[in-house]
């Protein structure tokens, strides 16, 4: 139900087909939750696949079972998200997720430049790509001195959550001019927050990702800019370094996807719709 991960599974497939002896099985946990997603990972190393490319879905709590699928053999490459020890991982490759929050802040700048309080909506502590993303954008915050950052509001990766939290940080902090929605279930749920308090395009909203959905609140005014990241690319990339680890071939330790920054006066353009994540391939 994650268009991000659609598309990097996208990308996977296309990926093995393109090499031909390559199989794949795609599983997810149906929540953003290392509990539900630990015991598949134990599974799937049970299964003994030749290699597992897995998007940790907590920064400690995901390594021991990775470190047990590492140690019976398994080539593992971390994508999207990592681990705060990625030691015996082929390779990473992610988005720069600390640039990306600092590019999510000078949009803000952008659209409100006589600065204001900003807000960030996020999923939770110990999710490394949105970690390092809220850390991006509060640095780049807090070294401005026309904006004051009046926190982070969780939304465990839900989108009505997301729009609770953001409807009740505007009515105690009527003064917010920007939010940052660190994800894709966080940019729906700010706008439906926003729009929720008839600040509709009077709150800017930054959010990362580019699902349909999220394009739409971009079409409609709801949200301002959306950054995209290139799911497929990560997919395609995972592929080709188990495939180099499994025949002996050098491995690249740490690969970055490129961003692409959509908004309302750039949406229709070829680039800006070919980064719209797909909701099937
Ligand atoms: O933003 C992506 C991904 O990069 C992040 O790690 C988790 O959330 C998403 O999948 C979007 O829902």
């Amino acid at each position: 139900g994650d268009g991000f991960y659609v598309t990097m599974g996208c990308g996977i497939q296309s990926e093995a087909k393109k090499l031909g002896n390559v199989t794949v099985n795609i599983q997810g946990p149906t929540q953003f939750d290392a509990t539900l997603q630990n015991p598949i990972i134990e599974s799937v190393t049970a299964a003994k696949p030749d290699a597992i490319l897995i998007a940790p879905n907590d920064v400690s709590a995901s390594r021991p079972p990775i470190a047990a699928a590492m140690a019976a053999g398994i080539k593992v490459v971390l994508v999207d998200t990592t681990l705060s020890d990625p030691s015996g991982a082929v390779s990473q490759i992610s988005s720069d997720n600390v640039a990306g929050g600092g590019y999510a802040f000078r949009a803000i700048q952008q659209l409100v430049p006589g600065g204001g309080e900003v807000l960030v909506v996020n999923v939770k502590p110990g999710v490394s790509t949105t970690d390092q993303r809220q850390q991006g954008f509060e640095a780049a915050a807090k070294a401005d001195p026309k904006f004051k950052y009046v926190g982070t509001q969780f939304d465990q990766d839900s989108a009505s959550v997301a729009a609770q939290v953001t409807l009740a940080a505007l009515q105690k902090n009527p003064g917010i001019v920007g939010i940052f929605a660190a994800n894709l279930f966080s940019a729906e749920g700010a706008a439906t927050g926003v729009r929720q308090a008839g600040k509709s395009g009077k709150v800017k909203i930054v959010g990362f990702d580019a699902e349909p959905d999220e394009v739409t609140a971009l079409k409609q005014g709801t949200v301002q800019a959306l950054i995209a990241q290139s799911p497929y690319v990560i997919g395609t990339n995972a592929v080709d370094q188990a495939y180099k680890a499994l025949t002996g071939k050098p491995t690249t330790p740490k690969i970055g996807t490129k961003f692409t920054i959509i908004t309302q006066a750039n949406e229709a353009s070829p680039q800006s719709q070919a980064a719209i994540y797909k909701t099937s391939c």
